[in-house]
């Protein structure tokens, strides 16, 4: 496929005033929230859950883009409709999660390095005949007194370069997930740092793989200090720390940043994505928008528990946190959350 056929597919997940919804769970971490609200972590529990999501009405109004796990891009509704034909009938995107998770790197204990490049081509062609328009790749880095090692660093880094290469040559656009872990008591300082040495090897090793900028998106942690630091930033602070941490190591060439949550409270994800734009809108040579998971579906999946005769209120909650990020990219947060015509 051509950069211009890469790059039409990255500017449409980049349409204003929407972002992406991150429901790749895999099955191990989809059954763990299952299992915290004693709901039962079955397949035809999980196909229930994900079938919620997908036919939220209006949803597509502030989502572009769907992210799924194997299992859910060949799942099929209740009653035999596939999951993708609904996506793709209400004008969003499929994506698919293509790694197969974060295993301890050798030699480097507490750190860790992100599998599936073996039969990654094979798969990928398979993805995009089920309907997959991008793909992405979650690679995760700890933050400690002596980490991210250097090892760390550029083991992560080149698998997602290799990743992201072989996308663009089976047509689908990579988003490259450098997540940096909010889990410590680092200050917010030492995130910036560590972050933006790790985009700048990211940067580095998309360069010798080749991958072409216009047809990838990056999906990237904010710039926090970890929970238990005593330092606790405002945020405006976190907002001006990762956006001059992403100036400093991202090229304008790069289309759109879909910012992960992280672990952060949806309300906190949200506020510190309509700061970046409050501060910098209009002034960033790439767009900033949302990729969440857990901040766009966690007071949906504690409505629903599982129950069937709730998957309205879930709807109705998954909706409005839709809203609220769509606010934040477009026209502010708080002002418009809640207010039901504001997308
Ligand atoms: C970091 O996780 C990604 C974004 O979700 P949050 O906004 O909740 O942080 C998410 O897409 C993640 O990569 C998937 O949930 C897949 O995770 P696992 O570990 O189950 O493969």
């Amino acid at each position: 496929m051509s950069i211009h056929a890469l790059s039409a597919t990255a500017q449409a997940l980049l349409c204003p005033g929407k972002g992406l919804l991150a429901m790749d769970e895999s099955t191990g971490t989809c059954n763990a929230r299952f299992t915290a609200l004693g709901i039962p972590a079955t397949l035809d529990a999980r196909r229930a859950y994900r079938e919620l999501l997908v036919t939220t009405p209006g949803l597509e109004q502030g989502i572009s883009g769907a992210i799924l796990c194997d299992e859910t891009l060949r799942q099929h509704t209740r009653t035999g409709v596939s999951l993708v034909h609904l996506l793709q009938q209400a004008g969003i995107m499929p994506g698919i999660k293509v790694d197969l998770g974060a295993h301890e790197l050798a030699g480097f204990p507490g750190e860790f390095v992100t599998e599936g490049l073996d039969g990654l081509r094979p798969r990928l062609t398979e993805y995009a005949e089920l309907g997959a328009r991008f793909a992405k790749w979650r690679a995760v880095l700890t933050i400690g007194p002596d980490q991210p090692s250097r090892a760390a660093l550029v083991a992560n880094a080149h698998a997602l370069a290799r990743y992201a290469a072989l996308c663009q040559e089976a047509g689908l656009v990579p988003i490259v997930e450098p997540e940096v872990l909010l889990t410590g008591s680092h200050s917010l300082a030492r995130c910036a740092a560590v972050t933006e040495e790790v985009l700048h090897e990211v940067f580095a090793q998309l360069r010798t793989q080749g991958v072409a900028l216009e047809g990838m998106l990056l999906k990237p942690s904010m710039v926090l200090a970890g929970p238990d630091c005593p330092d606790q930033p405002t945020t405006a602070q976190v907002a001006k720390a990762t956006v001059t941490c992403l100036l400093r190591a991202v090229p304008a060439a790069m289309p759109g940043v879909a910012f992960l949550s992280g672990g952060q409270s949806a309300d906190q994800a949200t506020r510190h994505l309509a700061a970046m734009h409050e501060q910098f809108g209009g002034q960033l040579p790439w767009a900033l928008t949302f990729s969440f998971g857990r901040a766009l579906q966690q007071s949906a999946l504690e409505i629903w528990a599982g129950q069937a005769a709730n998957g309205p209120a879930a709807q109705q909650a998954l909706l409005e946190r839709v809203r609220g990020n769509h606010a934040a990219i477009r026209a502010g947060y708080p002002e418009l959350l809640g207010l039901g015509d504001s997308m």
